[in-house]
């Protein structure tokens, strides 16, 4: 993935889609993962969340809810991680879910467990409105991810083989890796959850996810 820092008027058919990310934002890293294992080459452009790049006009009109990701990809504008990983599913002959509808439904089972019950309500901007003291905000993020876990791993433990949902690598797994990654940085005891550590381990070496890591990006500071 290559990274342009300038800002360019981003055509809707650029031969090229572009992915609008931040190193450090889990629904960006999601989508990274989805990138890699679809196997399509985006160029990036960083939106600094640290610095506000959100709140910019350019932005805004790329993406109303100023949030990313956003996808720029064969004539449309798509936000929304879950809605960009399902197309990205769709356009790759289903390498992001499988066929089986039983199946299907669990994948978005358990992504959803973390896209709608985890995520939003542990997100900056929710962490910044809720509280100005790094204690509160810890302990509110911490609260939620638990809850979240506590139930992800009785879920996972029926529906999982090597990965969220048997053993193929499908959109579970992009949203898990990153959720993950928020737990420990909230201080989450993982020990708790032998079954999501156990998925997580198996899918963190592996190498479309090792590229999509924040440390692997090109604004990363
Ligand atoms: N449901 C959205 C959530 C996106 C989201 O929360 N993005 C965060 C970063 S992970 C963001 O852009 N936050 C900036 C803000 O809300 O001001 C998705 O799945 O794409």
């Amino acid at each position: 993935m290559s990274l342009s820092t300038e800002k360019p008027i981003i055509s809707l058919y650029a031969e090229k889609p572009v992915l609008y990310s931040f190193f450090r934002s889990s629904c960006a890293w999601r989508v990274r993962i989805a990138l890699q294992v679809a196997g399509i080459e985006v160029e990036q452009i960083a939106v600094n969340l640290a610095q506000s790049g959100q709140n910019s006009t350019e932005y805004g009109n790329t993406n109303p809810l100023r949030q990313v990701p956003t996808l720029v990809i064969h004539g449309i504008r798509i936000s929304q991680s879950m809605a960009i990983m399902e197309y990205l599913n769709d356009i790759s002959d289903g390498k992001l879910m499988p066929a089986d509808p039983k199946l299907k439904a669990q994948v978005r089972m358990i992504s959803e467990i973390i896209n709608a019950g985890i995520q939003p309500i542990q997100n900056s901007s929710v962490l910044n409105k809720y509280s100005s003291s790094l204690e509160e905000r810890a302990a509110w993020a911490k609260h939620w991810i638990s809850k979240g876990f506590n139930a992800l791993e009785k879920l996972l433990s029926e529906t999982a083989g090597q990965m969220c949902v048997g053993d193929s690598v499908t959109i579970a797994d992009c949203c898990l890796v990153p959720q993950v990654s928020n737990a420990v940085r909230f201080e989450v005891d993982m020990s708790l959850y032998p079954t999501i550590s156990r998925i997580n381990n198996n899918l963190v070496n592996r190498p479309e996810f090792k590229v999509a890591t924040p440390e692997n990006q090109p604004d990363f500071v």
